[in-house]
Protein backbone atom coordinates (compact mmCIF):
# COMPACT_ATOMS: atom_id res chain seq x y z
CA UNK A 1 0.00 0.00 0.00
CA UNK A 2 0.94 3.29 0.86
CA UNK A 3 5.07 4.33 0.85
CA UNK A 4 4.98 6.87 3.69
CA UNK A 5 7.36 9.39 4.49
CA UNK A 6 10.70 7.04 3.87
CA UNK A 7 13.42 9.39 4.84
CA UNK A 8 11.67 12.60 5.58
CA UNK A 9 12.99 14.27 9.24
CA UNK A 10 10.81 16.36 10.91
CA UNK A 11 12.43 20.14 10.58
CA UNK A 12 12.39 20.71 14.59
CA UNK A 13 14.90 21.64 16.45
CA UNK A 14 17.06 19.71 19.07
CA UNK A 15 17.55 18.70 22.76
CA UNK A 16 18.42 16.43 25.13
CA UNK A 17 16.08 15.07 27.81
CA UNK A 18 19.20 12.20 28.88
CA UNK A 19 21.35 14.94 30.82
CA UNK A 20 18.40 15.69 32.85
CA UNK A 21 17.15 11.71 33.31
CA UNK A 22 20.06 9.99 33.84
CA UNK A 23 23.63 11.49 34.72
CA UNK A 24 26.75 9.10 33.18
CA UNK A 25 27.57 6.18 35.09
CA UNK A 26 31.01 6.81 35.68
CA UNK A 27 32.16 3.03 35.55
CA UNK A 28 31.80 3.27 32.17
CA UNK A 29 35.17 3.89 30.30
CA UNK A 30 35.49 6.86 27.80
CA UNK A 31 36.08 5.89 24.16
CA UNK A 32 39.80 6.63 23.23
CA UNK A 33 42.18 6.88 20.27
CA UNK A 34 43.42 3.63 21.01
CA UNK A 35 40.18 2.24 21.17
CA UNK A 36 38.99 3.61 17.73
CA UNK A 37 42.02 1.85 16.33
CA UNK A 38 41.38 -1.34 17.76
CA UNK A 39 38.07 -0.96 15.76
CA UNK A 40 39.73 0.00 12.67
CA UNK A 41 42.03 -2.73 12.86
CA UNK A 42 39.40 -5.34 13.42
CA UNK A 43 36.59 -3.92 11.24
CA UNK A 44 38.28 -2.37 8.80
CA UNK A 45 38.78 1.80 8.34
CA UNK A 46 35.07 1.75 6.06
CA UNK A 47 33.21 0.67 9.37
CA UNK A 48 34.31 2.96 11.61
CA UNK A 49 32.44 6.93 11.31
CA UNK A 50 33.83 9.58 13.63
CA UNK A 51 32.32 12.55 11.82
CA UNK A 52 28.48 14.12 10.73
CA UNK A 53 27.29 11.63 13.32
CA UNK A 54 24.22 13.69 13.86
CA UNK A 55 21.79 11.53 12.07
CA UNK A 56 22.43 8.77 14.61
CA UNK A 57 22.38 11.04 17.38
CA UNK A 58 19.61 12.30 17.27
CA UNK A 59 16.06 10.56 17.58
CA UNK A 60 13.26 10.92 14.51
CA UNK A 61 11.33 13.74 16.76
CA UNK A 62 14.45 15.91 16.59
CA UNK A 63 13.58 15.57 20.74
CA UNK A 64 16.40 13.58 21.65
CA UNK A 65 19.80 14.31 21.25
CA UNK A 66 22.75 12.23 22.43
CA UNK A 67 26.57 12.61 22.40
CA UNK A 68 28.01 9.38 20.88
CA UNK A 69 31.59 10.15 19.01
CA UNK A 70 31.64 6.97 16.98
CA UNK A 71 29.20 5.16 15.02
CA UNK A 72 30.67 1.52 13.94
CA UNK A 73 28.90 -0.46 11.04
CA UNK A 74 29.29 -3.85 11.50
CA UNK A 75 29.18 -5.98 8.13
CA UNK A 76 28.19 -9.38 9.73
CA UNK A 77 27.46 -11.54 13.07
CA UNK A 78 30.77 -11.90 13.54
CA UNK A 79 31.91 -8.11 13.25
CA UNK A 80 29.13 -7.78 15.75
CA UNK A 81 30.54 -10.68 18.17
CA UNK A 82 33.64 -8.84 17.66
CA UNK A 83 32.56 -5.43 18.64
CA UNK A 84 30.70 -6.69 21.72
CA UNK A 85 33.20 -8.54 23.55
CA UNK A 86 35.70 -6.04 23.17
CA UNK A 87 33.45 -3.62 24.68
CA UNK A 88 32.44 -6.02 27.54
CA UNK A 89 36.36 -6.86 28.43
CA UNK A 90 36.98 -2.86 27.89
CA UNK A 91 33.38 -1.73 29.57
CA UNK A 92 32.27 0.49 26.82
CA UNK A 93 28.38 0.94 26.62
CA UNK A 94 27.35 0.44 23.61
CA UNK A 95 23.56 1.36 21.80
CA UNK A 96 21.90 -0.40 19.12
CA UNK A 97 20.47 1.08 16.36
CA UNK A 98 18.31 0.10 13.52
CA UNK A 99 16.24 2.52 11.32
CA UNK A 100 16.39 4.88 13.92
CA UNK A 101 12.56 5.59 13.63
CA UNK A 102 11.84 4.54 17.38
CA UNK A 103 9.52 7.00 19.17
CA UNK A 104 10.69 6.75 23.00
CA UNK A 105 14.56 7.91 22.52
CA UNK A 106 15.95 3.95 22.64
CA UNK A 107 18.03 4.38 19.72
CA UNK A 108 20.34 6.93 20.45
CA UNK A 109 23.45 7.31 22.81
CA UNK A 110 22.85 8.93 25.96
CA UNK A 111 26.32 10.12 26.85
CA UNK A 112 29.23 8.60 24.99
CA UNK A 113 28.09 4.89 24.41
CA UNK A 114 29.29 3.36 20.75
CA UNK A 115 26.57 3.45 18.58
CA UNK A 116 26.12 -0.49 16.49
CA UNK A 117 24.42 0.35 13.27
CA UNK A 118 22.78 -2.38 11.75
CA UNK A 119 22.59 -0.47 8.14
CA UNK A 120 25.36 -2.98 6.48
CA UNK A 121 24.24 -6.21 7.62
CA UNK A 122 21.27 -6.90 4.82
CA UNK A 123 22.51 -9.15 2.36
CA UNK A 124 21.24 -12.64 3.89
CA UNK A 125 17.97 -13.77 2.47
CA UNK A 126 16.02 -16.81 1.81
CA UNK A 127 12.45 -17.86 1.73
CA UNK A 128 10.31 -20.90 1.66
CA UNK A 129 7.41 -20.18 -0.30
CA UNK A 130 5.16 -23.12 0.36
CA UNK A 131 5.36 -22.77 3.61
CA UNK A 132 6.17 -18.62 4.00
CA UNK A 133 9.06 -19.00 6.13
CA UNK A 134 11.80 -16.27 6.15
CA UNK A 135 15.22 -15.94 7.24
CA UNK A 136 16.68 -12.65 6.80
CA UNK A 137 19.78 -10.26 8.17
CA UNK A 138 18.47 -7.84 10.88
CA UNK A 139 19.35 -4.78 9.19
CA UNK A 140 17.08 -5.05 5.87
CA UNK A 141 14.41 -2.22 5.90
CA UNK A 142 10.78 -3.70 6.87
CA UNK A 143 9.79 -1.92 2.99
CA UNK A 144 12.75 -3.70 1.12
CA UNK A 145 11.55 -7.39 2.79
CA UNK A 146 7.88 -6.55 2.14
CA UNK A 147 8.93 -5.64 -2.14
CA UNK A 148 11.07 -8.76 -2.09
CA UNK A 149 7.90 -11.32 -0.48
CA UNK A 150 5.80 -9.47 -3.32
CA UNK A 151 7.34 -10.97 -6.16
CA UNK A 152 6.96 -14.22 -4.55
CA UNK A 153 2.93 -13.86 -3.37
CA UNK A 154 3.71 -12.95 -0.16
CA UNK A 155 3.99 -9.61 2.20
CA UNK A 156 5.42 -8.90 5.72
CA UNK A 157 2.27 -9.33 8.39
CA UNK A 158 3.17 -6.28 9.63
CA UNK A 159 2.85 -2.73 8.70
CA UNK A 160 3.60 0.54 10.07
CA UNK A 161 4.68 4.35 8.41
CA UNK A 162 7.74 3.76 8.98
CA UNK A 163 8.33 0.77 6.64
CA UNK A 164 10.62 2.71 4.34
CA UNK A 165 13.34 3.43 7.19
CA UNK A 166 12.83 0.75 10.18
CA UNK A 167 14.30 -2.37 10.04
CA UNK A 168 13.20 -5.99 10.91
CA UNK A 169 15.89 -6.40 13.80
CA UNK A 170 14.72 -2.90 15.20
CA UNK A 171 10.99 -4.02 14.24
CA UNK A 172 11.57 -7.28 16.56
CA UNK A 173 13.56 -5.39 19.31
CA UNK A 174 10.55 -2.84 19.89
CA UNK A 175 7.70 -5.38 18.83
CA UNK A 176 6.08 -3.05 16.59
CA UNK A 177 2.74 -3.17 16.30
CA UNK A 178 1.33 -1.46 13.27
CA UNK A 179 -1.59 -1.63 11.14
CA UNK A 180 -2.32 -5.07 10.50
CA UNK A 181 -2.13 -6.20 14.19
CA UNK A 182 -5.83 -6.71 13.96
CA UNK A 183 -6.03 -9.34 11.41
CA UNK A 184 -2.46 -11.18 11.63
CA UNK A 185 -1.66 -10.76 15.28
CA UNK A 186 1.34 -9.83 17.11
CA UNK A 187 5.18 -10.69 16.38
CA UNK A 188 5.02 -12.81 18.88
CA UNK A 189 3.06 -14.82 16.66
CA UNK A 190 5.32 -14.79 13.64
CA UNK A 191 8.69 -15.12 15.48
CA UNK A 192 10.10 -18.35 14.74
CA UNK A 193 13.83 -17.88 15.45
CA UNK A 194 16.50 -15.35 16.02
CA UNK A 195 20.49 -15.42 15.54
CA UNK A 196 21.58 -12.89 18.69
CA UNK A 197 24.99 -11.67 19.93
CA UNK A 198 25.87 -11.29 23.60
CA UNK A 199 27.46 -8.34 25.02
CA UNK A 200 29.68 -11.20 26.94
CA UNK A 201 33.14 -11.29 27.05
CA UNK A 202 33.29 -13.36 24.35
CA UNK A 203 30.50 -11.30 22.19
CA UNK A 204 28.81 -15.05 22.19
CA UNK A 205 26.50 -15.78 19.00
CA UNK A 206 23.21 -17.71 19.62
CA UNK A 207 21.31 -19.39 17.48
CA UNK A 208 17.60 -19.23 18.60
CA UNK A 209 14.70 -21.09 17.82
CA UNK A 210 14.21 -22.94 14.67
CA UNK A 211 13.12 -22.36 11.44
CA UNK A 212 9.60 -24.44 11.28
CA UNK A 213 6.43 -23.36 12.52
CA UNK A 214 6.31 -26.01 15.63
CA UNK A 215 8.78 -26.23 18.17
CA UNK A 216 7.84 -26.75 21.49
CA UNK A 217 11.24 -28.67 22.34
CA UNK A 218 12.46 -25.63 24.76
CA UNK A 219 11.94 -22.12 26.55
CA UNK A 220 10.79 -20.08 23.64
CA UNK A 221 13.74 -18.14 24.13
CA UNK A 222 13.80 -16.07 20.97
CA UNK A 223 10.50 -14.53 21.93
CA UNK A 224 12.15 -12.74 24.87
CA UNK A 225 14.10 -10.36 22.50
CA UNK A 226 10.73 -9.18 21.17
CA UNK A 227 10.49 -5.82 23.37
CA UNK A 228 13.39 -6.07 24.54
CA UNK A 229 14.78 -2.60 23.36
CA UNK A 230 18.55 -3.64 22.80
CA UNK A 231 18.90 -4.34 26.31
CA UNK A 232 19.81 -8.09 25.94
CA UNK A 233 21.70 -8.92 23.09
CA UNK A 234 22.30 -7.72 18.99
CA UNK A 235 19.57 -9.09 16.97
CA UNK A 236 21.88 -9.91 13.54
CA UNK A 237 18.99 -12.54 11.95
CA UNK A 238 15.72 -12.83 12.07
CA UNK A 239 13.39 -16.03 11.11
CA UNK A 240 9.47 -15.88 10.66
CA UNK A 241 6.43 -16.16 8.87
CA UNK A 242 5.09 -14.08 5.85
CA UNK A 243 1.40 -14.42 5.12
CA UNK A 244 0.27 -14.48 1.46
CA UNK A 245 -0.58 -11.17 -0.19
CA UNK A 246 -4.26 -10.68 -0.63
CA UNK A 247 -5.09 -10.34 -3.94
CA UNK A 248 -8.07 -7.69 -2.99
CA UNK A 249 -7.70 -4.96 -0.94
CA UNK A 250 -10.53 -2.58 -0.07
CA UNK A 251 -10.15 0.48 1.51
CA UNK A 252 -13.30 2.77 3.18
CA UNK A 253 -13.21 5.80 5.45
CA UNK A 254 -16.51 6.45 7.78
CA UNK A 255 -17.40 9.36 9.33
CA UNK A 256 -18.98 9.28 12.70
CA UNK A 257 -20.59 11.32 15.33
CA UNK A 258 -19.88 9.96 18.16
CA UNK A 259 -17.09 7.67 19.67
CA UNK A 260 -19.65 4.94 21.15
CA UNK A 261 -20.75 4.61 17.11
CA UNK A 262 -17.53 3.86 16.64
CA UNK A 263 -16.92 1.02 19.50
CA UNK A 264 -20.25 0.01 17.72
CA UNK A 265 -19.09 -0.07 14.19
CA UNK A 266 -15.71 -2.14 15.57
CA UNK A 267 -18.08 -4.86 16.81
CA UNK A 268 -19.83 -4.79 13.88
CA UNK A 269 -17.00 -4.88 11.44
CA UNK A 270 -15.48 -8.17 13.47
CA UNK A 271 -18.43 -9.91 12.99
CA UNK A 272 -19.44 -9.00 9.31
CA UNK A 273 -16.29 -8.42 7.41
CA UNK A 274 -14.71 -11.11 9.70
CA UNK A 275 -11.92 -12.58 8.15
CA UNK A 276 -11.38 -10.02 5.65
CA UNK A 277 -11.22 -7.35 8.30
CA UNK A 278 -7.45 -6.41 8.14
CA UNK A 279 -6.92 -2.65 10.05
CA UNK A 280 -9.69 -0.50 11.61
CA UNK A 281 -7.72 3.09 12.44
CA UNK A 282 -9.15 5.77 14.25
CA UNK A 283 -8.70 9.85 13.36
CA UNK A 284 -10.54 12.44 15.49
CA UNK A 285 -11.27 16.12 14.20
CA UNK A 286 -7.88 17.58 15.45
CA UNK A 287 -5.79 15.53 14.02
CA UNK A 288 -7.85 15.78 10.69
CA UNK A 289 -7.34 19.79 11.24
CA UNK A 290 -3.82 19.40 11.60
CA UNK A 291 -3.05 17.24 8.70
CA UNK A 292 -4.92 20.36 6.68
CA UNK A 293 -3.37 22.76 8.53
CA UNK A 294 0.50 21.65 8.77
CA UNK A 295 0.32 19.46 5.74
CA UNK A 296 -2.28 20.68 3.23
CA UNK A 297 -3.67 17.20 3.38
CA UNK A 298 -7.38 16.81 2.89
CA UNK A 299 -10.27 14.87 4.28
CA UNK A 300 -11.66 12.74 1.83
CA UNK A 301 -15.24 12.93 3.56
CA UNK A 302 -17.52 15.66 2.21
CA UNK A 303 -18.85 15.90 5.92
CA UNK A 304 -16.96 17.16 8.81
CA UNK A 305 -17.54 14.62 11.85
CA UNK A 306 -16.15 14.09 15.23
CA UNK A 307 -14.60 10.73 14.30
CA UNK A 308 -13.52 8.77 11.02
CA UNK A 309 -12.85 5.40 11.41
CA UNK A 310 -10.10 3.96 8.45
CA UNK A 311 -11.74 0.52 7.62
CA UNK A 312 -9.55 -1.81 5.31
CA UNK A 313 -10.65 -5.77 4.19
CA UNK A 314 -7.96 -7.82 2.16
CA UNK A 315 -8.67 -11.11 0.83
CA UNK A 316 -8.65 -13.09 -2.33
CA UNK A 317 -11.73 -12.56 -4.38
CA UNK A 318 -12.21 -9.24 -5.08
CA UNK A 319 -16.38 -9.57 -6.01
CA UNK A 320 -16.34 -11.28 -1.81
CA UNK A 321 -14.80 -8.70 -0.37
CA UNK A 322 -16.30 -5.70 -2.78
CA UNK A 323 -19.39 -7.40 -1.63
CA UNK A 324 -18.75 -7.79 2.15
CA UNK A 325 -17.54 -4.30 2.43
CA UNK A 326 -20.58 -2.91 0.69
CA UNK A 327 -23.17 -4.76 2.74
CA UNK A 328 -21.01 -3.69 5.64
CA UNK A 329 -21.42 0.28 4.80
CA UNK A 330 -25.28 -0.67 4.33
CA UNK A 331 -25.59 -1.58 7.50
CA UNK A 332 -23.28 0.82 8.96
CA UNK A 333 -25.88 3.68 6.92
CA UNK A 334 -29.35 1.89 7.80
CA UNK A 335 -28.38 1.43 11.84
CA UNK A 336 -27.48 5.42 11.59
CA UNK A 337 -23.95 4.84 12.71
CA UNK A 338 -22.41 6.56 9.81
CA UNK A 339 -22.95 10.04 8.68
CA UNK A 340 -20.93 9.91 5.82
CA UNK A 341 -18.76 7.13 3.59
CA UNK A 342 -16.12 7.23 0.64
CA UNK A 343 -15.28 3.49 -0.46
CA UNK A 344 -11.88 3.93 -2.59
CA UNK A 345 -12.63 2.68 -6.52
CA UNK A 346 -8.84 2.96 -7.44
CA UNK A 347 -6.05 2.31 -5.29
CA UNK A 348 -5.05 6.11 -5.98
CA UNK A 349 -8.09 6.65 -3.60
CA UNK A 350 -6.65 4.32 -0.97
CA UNK A 351 -3.83 5.86 -0.98
CA UNK A 352 -5.21 8.96 0.05
CA UNK A 353 -6.71 8.01 2.57
CA UNK A 354 -4.22 5.88 3.97
CA UNK A 355 -2.14 9.25 3.81
CA UNK A 356 -3.73 10.93 6.07
CA UNK A 357 -3.77 8.09 8.32
CA UNK A 358 0.03 7.73 8.12
CA UNK A 359 1.00 11.24 7.66
CA UNK A 360 -0.18 11.92 11.38
CA UNK A 361 3.22 11.75 13.24
CA UNK A 362 4.85 13.87 10.63
CA UNK A 363 1.77 16.32 10.88
CA UNK A 364 1.94 16.99 14.85
CA UNK A 365 5.67 17.66 14.46
CA UNK A 366 4.74 20.67 12.60
CA UNK A 367 3.22 22.32 15.16
CA UNK A 368 6.48 23.06 17.05
CA UNK A 369 6.72 20.98 20.19
CA UNK A 370 4.91 17.09 20.80
CA UNK A 371 4.74 15.33 23.51
CA UNK A 372 3.56 11.65 22.40
CA UNK A 373 1.37 8.82 24.23
CA UNK A 374 1.20 5.49 22.58
CA UNK A 375 -1.23 3.71 25.29
CA UNK A 376 -4.04 0.97 25.31
CA UNK A 377 -7.11 1.66 27.21
CA UNK A 378 -10.64 -0.87 27.67
CA UNK A 379 -12.44 1.58 24.69
CA UNK A 380 -14.78 2.83 27.29
CA UNK A 381 -11.86 5.08 28.83
CA UNK A 382 -9.86 5.15 25.37
CA UNK A 383 -11.84 8.56 24.38
CA UNK A 384 -11.79 9.66 27.70
CA UNK A 385 -8.67 10.45 28.31
CA UNK A 386 -8.36 12.80 25.14
CA UNK A 387 -11.45 14.26 26.96
CA UNK A 388 -9.62 14.49 30.27
CA UNK A 389 -6.32 15.91 28.80
CA UNK A 390 -8.31 18.63 26.81
CA UNK A 391 -10.41 19.91 29.50
CA UNK A 392 -6.59 19.82 32.08
CA UNK A 393 -3.97 21.44 29.42
CA UNK A 394 -6.53 24.36 28.48
CA UNK A 395 -5.07 26.86 26.46
CA UNK A 396 -1.71 25.72 27.39
CA UNK A 397 -1.54 23.11 24.48
CA UNK A 398 -1.40 24.33 20.92
CA UNK A 399 -3.48 20.80 19.73
CA UNK A 400 -5.12 18.18 21.65
CA UNK A 401 -5.12 15.25 18.68
CA UNK A 402 -5.78 11.65 18.90
CA UNK A 403 -5.46 8.74 16.02
CA UNK A 404 -4.23 5.22 16.62
CA UNK A 405 -5.42 1.48 16.24
CA UNK A 406 -8.55 1.54 17.46
CA UNK A 407 -9.14 -2.21 16.40
CA UNK A 408 -6.34 -3.01 19.22
CA UNK A 409 -7.44 -0.72 21.77
CA UNK A 410 -4.12 1.43 21.27
CA UNK A 411 -4.39 5.43 20.92
CA UNK A 412 -1.80 7.63 20.14
CA UNK A 413 -2.38 10.64 21.94
CA UNK A 414 -0.29 13.59 20.87
CA UNK A 415 -0.67 16.83 22.57
CA UNK A 416 1.65 19.97 20.80
CA UNK A 417 2.85 23.14 21.85
CA UNK A 418 4.79 25.65 20.27
CA UNK A 419 7.59 24.85 22.27
CA UNK A 420 8.68 22.95 25.17
CA UNK A 421 6.69 23.77 28.43
CA UNK A 422 7.40 22.85 31.81
CA UNK A 423 3.80 24.48 32.93
CA UNK A 424 1.82 22.44 30.20
CA UNK A 425 4.41 18.84 31.68
CA UNK A 426 3.95 19.35 35.09
CA UNK A 427 0.05 19.45 34.26
CA UNK A 428 0.29 15.96 32.77
CA UNK A 429 2.88 13.95 34.45
CA UNK A 430 2.37 11.98 36.06
CA UNK A 431 -1.08 12.17 36.06
CA UNK A 432 -1.62 10.93 32.70
CA UNK A 433 0.05 7.56 33.45
CA UNK A 434 -1.30 7.02 36.94
CA UNK A 435 -5.13 7.90 34.92
CA UNK A 436 -4.40 5.15 32.36
CA UNK A 437 -3.30 2.66 34.54
CA UNK A 438 -6.29 3.63 36.88
CA UNK A 439 -8.30 2.53 33.49
CA UNK A 440 -6.79 -0.24 33.23
CA UNK A 441 -4.34 0.60 30.66
CA UNK A 442 -0.90 0.38 29.34
CA UNK A 443 1.79 3.05 29.47
CA UNK A 444 3.17 1.37 26.81
CA UNK A 445 1.30 -0.29 23.82
CA UNK A 446 3.86 -0.46 20.73
CA UNK A 447 6.44 2.37 21.09
CA UNK A 448 8.24 1.14 24.35
CA UNK A 449 9.60 2.11 27.23
CA UNK A 450 13.52 3.79 25.94
CA UNK A 451 14.80 7.35 27.94
CA UNK A 452 10.73 8.93 27.67
CA UNK A 453 9.16 7.01 29.81
CA UNK A 454 11.80 5.51 32.03
CA UNK A 455 10.43 7.98 34.72
CA UNK A 456 7.26 6.41 34.52
CA UNK A 457 8.29 2.56 34.08
CA UNK A 458 6.95 0.87 37.24
CA UNK A 459 3.24 1.86 36.78
CA UNK A 460 0.96 -1.17 36.55
CA UNK A 461 4.07 -3.58 37.06
CA UNK A 462 4.25 -5.59 39.66
CA UNK A 463 7.90 -5.28 41.50
CA UNK A 464 8.45 -9.26 41.23
CA UNK A 465 8.15 -8.58 37.39
CA UNK A 466 10.24 -6.08 37.22
CA UNK A 467 13.34 -8.27 39.72
CA UNK A 468 12.69 -11.36 37.22
CA UNK A 469 13.69 -8.41 34.17
CA UNK A 470 16.70 -6.93 35.98
CA UNK A 471 17.52 -10.78 36.41
CA UNK A 472 17.72 -11.48 33.21
CA UNK A 473 18.88 -8.54 31.77
CA UNK A 474 22.16 -9.23 34.04
CA UNK A 475 22.54 -12.72 32.72
CA UNK A 476 22.51 -11.51 29.24
CA UNK A 477 24.40 -8.59 29.58
CA UNK A 478 26.70 -9.20 32.40
CA UNK A 479 28.73 -5.97 32.49
CA UNK A 480 25.41 -4.03 31.63
CA UNK A 481 27.06 -2.43 28.62
CA UNK A 482 24.10 -2.60 26.53
CA UNK A 483 22.01 0.13 25.90
CA UNK A 484 22.18 2.07 29.51
CA UNK A 485 20.23 4.97 31.12
CA UNK A 486 16.78 3.54 29.22
CA UNK A 487 13.77 0.43 29.77
CA UNK A 488 15.92 -1.89 32.82
P1 LIG B 1 15.44 1.83 16.10
O1 LIG B 1 14.63 3.04 16.26
O2 LIG B 1 16.78 1.98 15.48
O3 LIG B 1 15.63 1.12 17.53
C1 LIG B 1 14.55 0.90 18.38
C2 LIG B 1 15.05 0.09 19.60
O4 LIG B 1 15.46 -1.20 19.19
C3 LIG B 1 16.26 0.69 20.29
O5 LIG B 1 16.19 0.44 21.66
C4 LIG B 1 17.44 -0.06 19.69
O6 LIG B 1 18.54 -0.12 20.58
C5 LIG B 1 16.84 -1.43 19.45
N1 LIG B 1 17.38 -2.14 18.28
C6 LIG B 1 17.32 -1.75 16.98
N2 LIG B 1 17.86 -2.69 16.18
C7 LIG B 1 18.29 -3.69 16.99
C8 LIG B 1 18.93 -4.94 16.77
N3 LIG B 1 19.25 -5.36 15.54
N4 LIG B 1 19.22 -5.71 17.85
C9 LIG B 1 18.89 -5.32 19.10
N5 LIG B 1 18.28 -4.14 19.37
C10 LIG B 1 17.98 -3.34 18.32
N6 LIG B 1 5.81 1.65 15.89
C11 LIG B 1 4.80 0.74 16.00
O7 LIG B 1 4.89 -0.18 16.81
N7 LIG B 1 3.66 0.87 15.25
C12 LIG B 1 3.50 1.86 14.34
O8 LIG B 1 2.46 1.95 13.70
C13 LIG B 1 4.56 2.80 14.19
N8 LIG B 1 4.47 3.79 13.27
C14 LIG B 1 5.47 4.69 13.16
C15 LIG B 1 5.35 5.72 12.22
C16 LIG B 1 6.36 6.67 12.09
C17 LIG B 1 6.21 7.77 11.07
C18 LIG B 1 7.51 6.58 12.91
C19 LIG B 1 8.63 7.58 12.78
C20 LIG B 1 7.64 5.56 13.83
C21 LIG B 1 6.63 4.61 13.97
N9 LIG B 1 6.73 3.57 14.90
C22 LIG B 1 5.71 2.66 15.01
C23 LIG B 1 7.92 3.45 15.77
C24 LIG B 1 9.12 2.72 15.10
O9 LIG B 1 9.07 2.82 13.73
C25 LIG B 1 9.15 1.25 15.48
O10 LIG B 1 9.40 1.16 16.86
C26 LIG B 1 10.20 0.42 14.73
O11 LIG B 1 9.97 -0.95 15.02
C27 LIG B 1 11.64 0.76 15.11
O12 LIG B 1 12.52 0.12 14.19
P2 LIG B 1 13.97 0.75 13.89
O13 LIG B 1 14.72 -0.19 13.01
O14 LIG B 1 13.87 2.14 13.42
O15 LIG B 1 14.62 0.70 15.35
C1 LIG C 1 1.36 5.38 14.34
O1 LIG C 1 0.53 4.50 14.59
C2 LIG C 1 2.68 5.35 15.04
O2 LIG C 1 1.17 6.23 13.46
C3 LIG C 1 3.11 6.72 15.58
O3 LIG C 1 2.71 4.39 16.05
C4 LIG C 1 2.22 7.24 16.67
O4 LIG C 1 2.86 9.48 16.23
C5 LIG C 1 2.44 8.69 17.07
O5 LIG C 1 2.15 9.06 18.20
ZN1 LIG D 1 0.93 3.17 16.16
Amino acid sequence: MLKLIPKIRPRRPTRSYAAVLAPRNESYAKVMQSDLLAFENFLGKDAVQKDDITNHTTDWTGQFKGHGSVVLYPKNTEDVSAILAYCSRNKIAVVPQGGNTGLVGGSIPVHDEVVLSMNKINKQFTFDDTMGILQCDAGFILEDLDNKLSKLGYMMPFDLGAKGSCQIGGNIATCAGGIRLIRYGSLHAHLLGLTVVLPDEQGSVLHLGSAIRKDNTSLHTPHLFLGSEGQLGVITSVTMTAVPRPKSVQSAMLGVESFKKCCEILKMAKSSLSEVLSSFEFLDEAIMECLKVNLDLHPVLNKSTPFSILVETSGSNEDHDMEKMSAFLEECYSKQLIVDGVLAGSSADATKMWKLRESAPLAVTRDGYVYKHDVSLPLESYYELTNVMKERCGDLAKRVVTYGHLGDGNTHLNITSAKKNEELENLMYPFLYEWVVAHGGSISAEHGIGQLKLPYSTLGKESEERLLTKKLKNIFDPNAILNPYKMI
